[in-house]
């Protein structure tokens, strides 16, 4: 049996998480009890992704070190995911030395394979707030669909990745000023280097490993629309260091570490077991199986991954490149899944904005973890997007998780205490019922293997 190697999208740690995190979590939780019980040897790691402009500029407004908030908030977010009874073996920190040195090491060998490159860069300024407007913190209209609040990095309507410089009528987030272009320089990995190799991994990988179709059409676009040399790098404080000269005053920008953080928390998990005197593991005989000389190195190692859709190129594309270009034969993607959206109410949910479920308000709703985890799988935006109500979530707890899954435990639980002194007899076989069940269990099992969750579900 391969083994299972299973990763949630690390929720970035400057807030509180919703439901929409949340799902990912749960999804990633729900298959790794799965695999466990089928007898796969599992791991699956999640953790807060805490670099970048969004946490600086969050602890510049609540006066505290950008470590201080992410300690904070690391905090809250391990407390909620406790409360969910979500089973990690590890849910780590992307702020970890490991996370430091292995990027650092996979940025030394791209470097090394000359996927590399320098370029100097116009990048948008604030006279205002007086810095370089990373990504994130800029918006304006967005060049390809015209939607007027897209992101700097990316357009939450189309999905496209965008430039900063691209937008149109651009505007500092913090302070609404038009921001000014200057030139710095940056780094860039060659991601039309390494594409053709991409190319060839991902036609097998996601036929292998049968990728949502989500996946599939936004990677394909991708591809397609021609890959483009991507900045790695951003002028901030809070961030991993860029071992080159000439960019002490730059960090790697945080998608770039972000996914390698998946990496960095299996071997957080090694080294903590290790350093309290525990029966320890080889990180890399998950993660770089080739190099390690682990007697569990020679069974093959599927990885599943759990995201929102709106992650999709980050993980099948730049990622997947990073891993490739550095020319080590690092395990990656096998099965992707990857949800669409789930809305609230009648909008969508807005962390900025403060609208919709947030774990704090569960884990304060009185309603216990079971009833949560049951509606968001019942409800799981698996193929299409969802809607969490209020009244849906009452009317099917009831109608479902009690009238009719409860119920038949219940009835059939005090038929047999009633009935057979609390001890199942054993019966004459009833062939044709045993058959339904076990063609039934086959399916139910078919759709588990796939994380085809809420299929699974609705057959249960
Ligand atoms: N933190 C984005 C998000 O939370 C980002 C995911 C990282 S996965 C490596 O939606
Ligand atoms: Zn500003």
């Amino acid at each position: 049996m391969n083994r299972r190697l299973i990763t949630s999208a690390l929720p970035y740690v400057n807030n509180i998480p919703h439901l929409g995190n949340l799902i990912q979590m749960l999804s990633a939780d729900v298959f790794a009890r799965f695999c466990r019980s089928r007898g796969y040897q599992t791991m699956y790691v999640c953790g807060t992704d805490e670099y970048g402009t969004a946490t600086e500029t969050k602890a510049l407004e609540e006066k505290k070190t950008p470590r201080e908030l992410c300690d904070y908030y690391f905090k809250q977010h391990d407390e909620i995911y406790k409360w969910f009874d979500i089973a990690f073996d590890k849910f780590g920190r992307t702020s970890n030395e490991q996370c430091t040195q292995i990027t650092q090491e996979i940025f030394l060998d791209l470097d090394k394979n000359g996927f590399i490159k320098e370029h100097p860069n116009k990048q948008l300024f604030c006279n205002h707030c007086n810095m370089f407007l990373a990504d994130r913190f800029v918006r304006g209209i967005c060049p390809k669909c015209g939607y007027e609040d897209a992101r700097g990095d990316q357009c939450e309507k189309c999905g496209s990745l965008l430039d900063p410089v691209e937008l149109k009528e651009p505007r500092c987030s913090t302070c609404s000023n038009t921001p000014e272009v200057r030139e710095t320089k940056h780094l860039y990995i060659d991601l039309p280097a390494i594409s053709p190799n991409l190319d060839k991994w991902m036609i097998k990988a996601s036929k292998d490993g049968r990728w949502s179709e989500n996946a599939i059409k936004i990677t394909k676009a991708w591809i397609r629309d021609g890959l483009n040399e991507r900045a790695i790098t951003r002028d901030l404080k809070w961030g991993i260091p860029v071992p080159k000269p000439g960019y002490e005053d730059k960090v790697f920008y945080v998608w770039f570490d972000a996914p390698i953080g998946y990496i960095s928390i299996t071997k957080q998990l090694a080294d903590e077991l290790k350093a309290s005197g525990k029966p320890s593991f080889d990180y890399k005989t998950w993660w770089l199986p080739e190099e390690s000389s682990a007697p569990s190195a020679k069974e093959p190692v599927d990885l599943f991954q759990f995201i929102g859709k709106d992650n999709i190129p980050f993980h099948t594309v730049v990622f997947p490149c990073s891993l490739i270009g550095s020319g080590h034969n690092w395990t990656k993607l096998y099965h992707m899944s990857s949800t669409e959206y789930l809305n609230y109410e009648d909008g969508k949910f807005s962390k900025s904005k403060g609208v919709g479920v947030f774990g704090s308000d569960a884990k304060d709703s009185g309603i216990k973890a079971d009833a949560w985890r049951f509606y968001i799988f019942y409800n799981r935006p698996e193929k299409q997007d969802c809607q969490f109500t209020w009244k849906e979530f009452r009317e099917k707890y009831n109608s479902e998780l009690i009238g009719n899954l409860g119920n038949l435990v219940n009835r059939t639980l005090l038929f047999v205490t009633k009935y057979y002194e609390g001890k199942i007899p054993d019966a004459p076989a009833d062939e044709e019922m045993w058959g339904k069940v076990r063609d039934l269990e086959a399916k139910i099992t078919e759709n588990l293997e796939w994380a085809n969750l809420k299929d699974a579900f609705h057959q249960i």
